[in-house]
């Protein structure tokens, strides 16, 4: 153990201050929540100051701002992160020690705020943090869910879903502004009325909710400007309608807060998918137009002038959620300001970008034009005019051509397409990796490129490698702070001097050390909340991610199934000892998904407990996995496994955290696992599987045909088999039925639409290279270390310097 400090601490005094103060504690009869609530409220304290300089810096130097608006932001826990980038961590620490309190113990009483599903949302916050740390004004906008994403268990190897209550730990960051609040209006009657000033619409019996911001403080590394992150709150009017409570009728009495309360009541737990239902509708007008309506009252107090606004604001819109931004924008100004239709598109036209995610078609988001007619009247006309002045102009770029601009239009088939009216009225759309960016032009806006190439652009997705080295992996960070410096923490061009330590053996002998390191922790992990016992000399093999068929753990099972199938037939086949680790969240309605979930905990049943295999495969389930599991995981893997089916991930950001926390990628040419390939060469990771090109092929052609597969691979058809031959323990037999139907007949779909038995053989001999490099320790740590040292380019720094040269133009604050 580390000597103590024989001087008290000064953040003592602060911690025990605070649980006196707050929570009528000492030390000795404080729980460890009370004094990580002591805890954050000191480093709160520390933000404060900083964060109201740099707010009122803004506002008198007329600072452009960006306002990042996403539905999701999934941002985990926020104590050692925030003490991380305020460069206090080691104090606390300290203190904490001398109190006798283990610091990670604290860390692990805040609930990770999981107010995102996955990658979309994880992006948000890590843009927030890079835009911070470059001292950029910015603020995020969103929803405040009360329920973040559910927390996962595994009972009897299927997932059951219960609530997340981030809140009851994450309310210590948060600041209610309630004099800040505005009023969202729904449903009702709009009608045109002649004024002396002209036209003006009216809305009637539309029912009201009230929009309470609360902000929270997002600290970049050693910032001057701290990020807000501004999460609305649903609330009624009235809280109790007095005229039915005096009739005794209370629960009518209270039926108003109830339907107002829900719309920010949970996070929806679809990714990459839309069911378009109303109350997800409402969730998003609801965040869009506080947001708008915000905007606009600071802007009109500020400067006075709305013409100006797109000198002062950018918007980007982070995947189509928060679309109505614009309608809404338009709706602002025209009624409620009086500008005309073309002054007032003038100005929206000049502010909102596009950042599109995924280009699975389940995922983009189309709404039935009349429950949206009912539920937004007046964005329902504007959309109708928008639409109708766009369709003019693809007359005039397609004349005659009536299917390419149904297909373009923004509303065709009753339905509201909410990517073409991005496209439409965005300044700039962007893809969010190098081959996602192409995809986008020569695929799903291939004619909206043709009509406006200069709005398409890429930038590569990034991670802020603040939270995924620095917190995630204190003895990788020490040991390259020991060798290059801090520098890296805020300039990533540094990572590149790693590269000259590769022939250092200190450097090189550190590096081994904490992979060893984490491998333990991982282990720790894994016994302490699962019971799991395994090896920290296995291969560490990690796929984690949301679960979903296009990112193919299958595939993965299947693999597993085989080794399984070898190692029986013949111990002598393969004996390197592995570690499969899975991780992954399904949605609650996503069946497959969650038969997928069934399958690996069957098949962890059954090579965990065969004598033949126990000791050589191990495979692990992680339940719950959430920032703070993955914190754990990536830095302990060995093979980061990247399978999706080529062209469907548009870039990963999973990939990019194990590749900086020196894992090789097994992986499949799309996303960015392609600019992965370019930075580190195909000698450093292992590539496998059809390109996009072939698939587009076989799509083309019709080529493709499973059932050969299975019928002349015997070794594929005895993977297979095990599916449903009753040698998986604890399911019955036909509960992997229609996975197996799915991947060799197909059902009312293609068979196997993700190519896995097309890319089963090639995996397999991509994971045995990774096996055989594996056991050359010199040459496969040289691999590990040059894949970090190669990973400075994927700091969302640099994502978010590109932002700001192509799209926004935003200063930073100076001292
Ligand atoms: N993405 O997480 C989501 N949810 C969606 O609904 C659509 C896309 C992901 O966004 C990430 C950030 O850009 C991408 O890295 C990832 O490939 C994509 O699936």
């Amino acid at each position: 153990m580390a000597a103590l400090p024989k001087k008290r601490p000064q953040e003592v005094t602060l911690i025990l201050g605070k649980l006196k103060r707050h929570f009528g504690k000492t030390l000795e009869n404080a729980s460890m929540e009370h004094i990580y609530q002591a805890c954050a409220l000191c480093v709160r304290d520390e933000i404060m100051d900083r964060w109201i300089n740099a707010r009122n810096k803004v506002d008198k130097e007329g600072k452009k701002m960006v306002l990042y608006m996403s539905a999701e932001f999934l941002i985990g826990r926020a104590l050692v992160n925030n003490m991380i980038n305020l460069e206090i961590f080691d104090k606390y620490k300290a203190a904490l020690d001398y109190m006798g309190v283990d610091i990670h113990q604290v860390e692990q009483e805040e609930n990770d705020a999981a107010l995102g599903n996955g990658g979309l949302g994880r992006l948000a916050a890590c843009f927030l943090d890079s835009l911070s740390t470059l001292n950029l004004p910015a603020m995020g906008c969103g929803i405040r869910y009360e329920h973040g994403l559910f927390r996962q268990r595994i009972l009897d190897g299927s997932q059951v879903e219960m609530e997340d209550n981030w809140i009851e730990t994450g309310d210590v960051w948060e600041v209610e502004n309630p004099e800040e609040e505005v009023e969202i209006h729904f449903g009702g009657e709009i009608h045109e009325v002649w004024t002396e000033k002209g036209l003006k619409i009216e809305h009637y019996n539309y029912s009201s909710v009230l929009a309470v911001p609360y902000d929270m403080p997002i600290v970049g590394y050693n910032t001057k400007m701290p990020a807000a992150l501004r999460l609305w709150s649903a609330r009624a009017k009235n809280n109790l309608d007095m005229t039915f409570f005096n009739r005794g009728d209370y629960t009518r009495a209270m039926e108003e807060r109830e339907l107002a309360e829900v719309i920010s009541k949970v996070l929806y737990p679809e990714d990459n998918h839309e069911a378009g239902r109303q109350l997800r509708l409402k969730q998003f007008y609801f965040f869009t137009s506080a947001t708008m309506q915000s905007m606009v009252r600071r802007h009109k107090n500020l400067y006075g002038d709305l013409h100006t606004l797109p000198e002062y604001v950018e918007v980007q819109i982070n995947d189509t959620h928060p679309t109505l931004a614009i309608p809404e924008l338009m709706r602002i100004l025209m009624d409620e300001e009086g500008f005309g239709w073309e002054e007032a598109y003038d100005v929206v036209r000049r502010m909102f970008n596009y950042t599109n995610h995924t280009i699975m078609s389940e995922a983009l988001e189309c709404w039935p034009k009349d429950m949206f007619r009912l539920l937004l009247p007046r964005i329902y006309t504007i959309i109708d005019t928008l639409n109708e002045k766009y369709c003019a102009r693809l007359w005039q770029a397609f004349p005659g051509d009536f299917e390419k601009i149904s297909s373009l239009s923004i509303i065709a088939y009753n339905e509201i397409r909410m990517a073409n009216l991005c496209v439409a009225v965005c300044k700039k759309v962007n893809g969010v990796s190098q081959i996602h960016g192409d995809i986008l032009k020569t695929s799903l806006f291939r004619d909206n490129y043709v009509m406006d190439p200069e709005k398409f652009i890429a930038i590569t997705n990034g991670i802020t490698h603040r939270r995924w080295l620095a917190k995630a992996n204190p003895p990788l960070t020490k040991l390259i702070e020991k060798h290059i410096g801090k520098g890296f923490l805020t300039d990533y061009k540094q990572f590149d001097k790693l590269e000259a330590l590769l022939d250092n053996p200190e450097f090189m002998e550190g590096f081994i050390a904490a992979k060893e390191e984490n491998k333990r922790r991982l282990a720790g992990y894994v016994m302490e909340k699962q019971g799991i016992e395994i090896n920290p000399h296995a291969i560490f093999d990690v796929q984690a991610k949301r679960l979903h068929e296009y990112k193919r753990q299958l595939l993965k099972v299947l693999h597993i199934l085989y080794l399984y199938n070898k190692i029986t037939a013949d111990p002598a086949s393969f004996t390197q000892p592995v570690v499969f680790f899975f991780a992954a969240k399904a949605s609650p309605g996503y069946v497959r998904a969650k038969n997928i979930i069934r399958l690996i905990n069957a098949v962890a049943d059954l090579v965990n407990n065969d004598p033949k295999t126990k000791d050589i495969l191990k495979v692990v389930f992680i339940e719950n996995y959430n920032v703070s599991a993955a914190e754990i995981l990536i830095p302990a893997t060995d093979f980061s496994e990247q399978l999706s089916t080529a062209g469907k991930e548009a870039s990963g950001t999973g990939n990019m955290k194990f590749m900086m926390n020196g894992a090789v990628t097994i992986g499949t040419m799309d996303g960015a696992n392609v600019e992965i390939c370019e930075r580190v060469g195909r000698e450093n990771m292992f590539i496998f599987g059809a390109t996009v090109e072939e698939i587009n092929q076989m799509q083309r052609f019709n080529s493709y045909r499973p059932g050969e597969y299975y019928e002349k691979d015997a070794e594929l058809r005895d993977v297979l088999n095990k599916l449903i031959d009753g040698s998986l323990p604890g399911v019955n037999e036909r509960q992997f039925a229609d996975l197996y139907h799915s991947l060799i007949f197909g059902d009312y779909e293609k068979a196997d639409q993700y190519y896995l038995l097309h890319d089963f053989r090639s995996y397999i001999n991509a994971f045995n290279r990774a096996v055989k490099a594996y056991q050359h320790p010199e040459e496969w740590y040289r691999m590990a270390a040059y894949n970090t040292a190669r990973s400075g380019i994927f700091s969302s720094d640099r994502t978010i310097r590109e932002y700001n040269d192509r799209i926004w133009h935003l200063e930073p604050l100076k001292g």
